[in-house]
Order: C-alpha cells, then sequence, then structure tokens
C-alpha cells in the first residue's frame, strides 16, 4: 500500500499574503482523483482564488455531499471546518451552519449528480432563498464515482463511453439559478483557469447565493467523442461573453480600458468587478436576458461560460430573517432562552 503524505515544513522564503499565509497553507491532502480529472484544477483554483483573497482558511465552512467532486474538500484549505453531508443534502446542512454563525465564508461543493439529480430540491431552495455561500458544482455531466451512468445534466443525444445515447432532456443548473433568484451566476471550465479563478474571488466577494456551474471532465469515464463535456468538446464550443478583472477593496485600479467594452459592478464589500465585455450586447445585470442568451446558445450546442448574472444589491438570507449578527455559540443561555415572560410576551402578540 501506498501512503501518501504532503510535508508539513514549509519553505521559509514562500511567499505570504496579506494575512500571514501562503498558498501551501491553503492546500488540503494529497487528491485519489484520477490523473486529469477536473475537479483536481477546481481545487487549484479555489486555493488560488483563496490564498489572493486573503481568506483565513479558519474562517472557511466547506460544504459537500456524496461524489468525486464531493470528496474534493479534502484535497483544499486542510485547515478549515468541513463537513461531508449525505448525497444531495449538502444545501440544507449548508443553509443551518449558515444561519447559526454568519462569520464564515459558506463554500458548498456538490456534482451534478449530487445536485441536479438526487438534491435538485435542496439546490433549488437553497437559490431561492438567497443563502450567503459560494456554491460550486462540478459537471462532468456523469456520475463519476459510482462508474459513469448519465446524470441529469448529460446532453439529450450525446453518448456513453460505450455508445449508449442518452435521450433524456438536460437541466441547465444555470439556468435554474437564474429562474430561482440567485443572486451571482457564473459557469467556467476547470480547463480554464484564467477564467476561473477570478470568478471564484467574485463569488466570494458576492453576499447572497453565488452559483458556479463549473464544466469539469471526466477522464474516466466522460471524456470521448460524442460526450458534449469532454475537453476537446468544451475548448471548442466555449463562448465565453466577458472576462473578470477582479479588484478588491485595497487593490490600485491601474488598468484602463475603453469606454464601453467594460462594465464595473462594485460589490458590498468594496471589490469592484470589471467585466470586459467579448459580447458586446451581453448585458449581465438583466436576468431575462442572460437567461435568453444562455438557453439561445445551449440549444445550439454552445457552452456559455463566464459571469452570466449579478445583483449586487440584493438581499440575503440573513436580511430577509433578521438572524442573530452573534453567532448562536456565542450568545448567552439568557440570550438564547429569555424566560417565560418574554414568551408569553410574544404568544400574547400573535393572538
Ligand atoms: C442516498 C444515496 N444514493 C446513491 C448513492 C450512490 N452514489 C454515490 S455518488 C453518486 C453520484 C455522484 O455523481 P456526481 O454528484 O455527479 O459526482 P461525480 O462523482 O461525478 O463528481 C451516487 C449515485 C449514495 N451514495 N447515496
Ligand atoms: S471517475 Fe471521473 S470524476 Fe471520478 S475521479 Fe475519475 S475522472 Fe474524476
Ligand atoms: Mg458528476
Amino acid at each position: 500500500m501506498t501512503y501518501l503524505a504532503k510535508p508539513r515544513l514549509h519553505h521559509p522564503t514562500l511567499a505570504r499574503n496579506s494575512v500571514g499565509f501562503t498558498r501551501r497553507d491553503y492546500e488540503g491532502k494529497v487528491s485519489t482523483l484520477c490523473a486529469g480529472c477536473g475537479h483536481d484544477s477546481i481545487s487549484a483554483a479555489i486555493i488560488q482564488a483563496c490564498w489572493e483573497m486573503d481568506v483565513e482558511p479558519h474562517r472557511v465552512a466547506k460544504l459537500s455531499g456524496i461524489g468525486c467532486s464531493s470528496k474534493t474538500p479534502d484535497y483544499f484549505l486542510g485547515s478549515s471546518h468541513g463537513f461531508n453531508t449525505v448525497h444531495g443534502r449538502m444545501p440544507s446542512v449548508l443553509t443551518g451552519a449558515a444561519l447559526a454563525n454568519r462569520d464564515l465564508l459558506y463554500m458548498g461543493v456538490s456534482g451534478d449528480g449530487d445536485s441536479a439529480s438526487i438534491g435538485l430540491g435542496q439546490f433549488a431552495h437553497a437559490m431561492r432563498r438567497g443563502v450567503n455561500m459560494v456554491y460550486i458544482v462540478e459537471n462532468n455531466g456523469v456520475y463519476g464515482l459510482t462508474k459513469g451512468q448519465f446524470s441529469a445534466t448529460a446532453d439529450q443525444g450525446s453518448k456513453s463511453k460505450r455508445g449508449v445515447v442518452n435521450s433524456d432532456s438536460p437541466i441547465d443548473l444555470v439556468g435554474m439559478a437564474l429562474q430561482l433568484g440567485a443572486s451571482f451566476v457564473a459557469r467556467g471550465f476547470s480547463g480554464d483557469k484564467e477564467q476561473l479563478v477570478p470568478l471564484i474571488k467574485a463569488a466570494i466577494g458576492h453576499k447572497g447565493a453565488a452559483f458556479i456551474d463549473v464544466i469539469s471532465p471526466c477522464v474516466a469515464f466522460n471524456n470521448h467523442s460524442g460526450s458534449t463535456k469532454s475537453y476537446d468538446y468544451v475548448r471548442e464550443h466555449n463562448e465565453a461573453v466577458n472576462r473578470i478583472d477582479f479588484i478588491s477593496s485595497r487593490d490600485e485600479i491601474t488598468v484602463g480600458y475603453e469606454p464601453g467594452s467594460v462594465i464595473e459592478v462594485e460589490q458590498h464589500d468594496g471589490t469592484v468587478l470589471r467585466l470586459r465585455k467579448l459580447h458586446q450586447d451581453y448585458d449581465p445585470t438583466n436576468r431575462g436576458a442572460a437567461l435568453d442568451h444562455v438557453m439561445t446558445r445551449g440549444a445550439s450546442g454552445e457552452t456559455v461560460t463566464g459571469l452570466l448574472y449579478v445583483d449586487h444589491g440584493a438581499a440575503d438570507l440573513h436580511e430577509h430573517l433578521n438572524t442573530s449578527r452573534t453567532p448562536l455559540n456565542g450568545l448567552s443561555a439568557v440570550e438564547l432562552c429569555p424566560g417565560r415572560a418574554a414568551l408569553e410576551a410574544l404568544n400574547q402578540s400573535l393572538r
């Protein structure tokens, strides 16, 4: 048996971010996924984004379901909080954790089977409630862990490795997230780190439900001709609507842009998203137009990527429910249980 472990010692000259961590501090265990699996590239992009964003690892909670994709939180942010839930149940556990403590950054990592098949109901309600989180689906069109059955995101007419044709209509999680009210919706490709890292950084800076569908080829079961989730297919059919430059609140804005070619969106935390338009007509602040574009282009076989929709002013679940600003574990017994008189007054107000 081979035992894979990373050395604990870091070279003293490794660069540190402004909160004192090296990039290595954001890594996790050695991956046990297949060599070339798209999911490992997404883990690397998450590590890069968190390091560059100066996220403190102990302020992150990673939650996932079941699947190769849901195993990946073990391979990044090794000193963060983590919870591996039941298949398809990550969103409700994440919602509960977020309600109990709004001070952490919640990162939900899921698969297309986990979110579009067994977990579709959970996915839908987390989006429509505006849970403050980064929700990443590592989308390969198959159940990788259980040996490559079609998932609900597999395109109609696409072929399995053995040549079986998928006859069912696909679920497009981006279209669903748009329709359900998510306030940040993006699609990336695991093979395009330059696009993916700024998308993850922007999602981290966003307040509300931030959803990123990342096409992530499964090299073991869905990377052949006939698949629409293979490296070759996505490279040939990738239609990026924009490119993000992510500017954190402390960065100096030095890059100049042609007027008309850029949309700037300032987020609640002071970060600025500069969207370099690749499609002049595409407006990422118009939910209906975004949905129309994704569906129209999708129908002609294109994989639309980029920041597809953002509403920087949307209220999140904490505002909807007026949740406690103090994490529940920081409240005293008196605050948590204010006594019979307070209960009586509450009951009286409802009569
Ligand atoms: C309740 C339940 N049903 C079924 C399974 C079997 N199962 C494990 S992972 C998985 C699908 C995973 O697919 P996906 O979420 O797309 O992840 P991937 O492996 O492709 O990254 C299934 C059906 C399970 N573990 N639990
Ligand atoms: S089976 Fe597919 S999804 Fe799972 S690790 Fe291998 S390549 Fe990745
Ligand atoms: Mg999958």
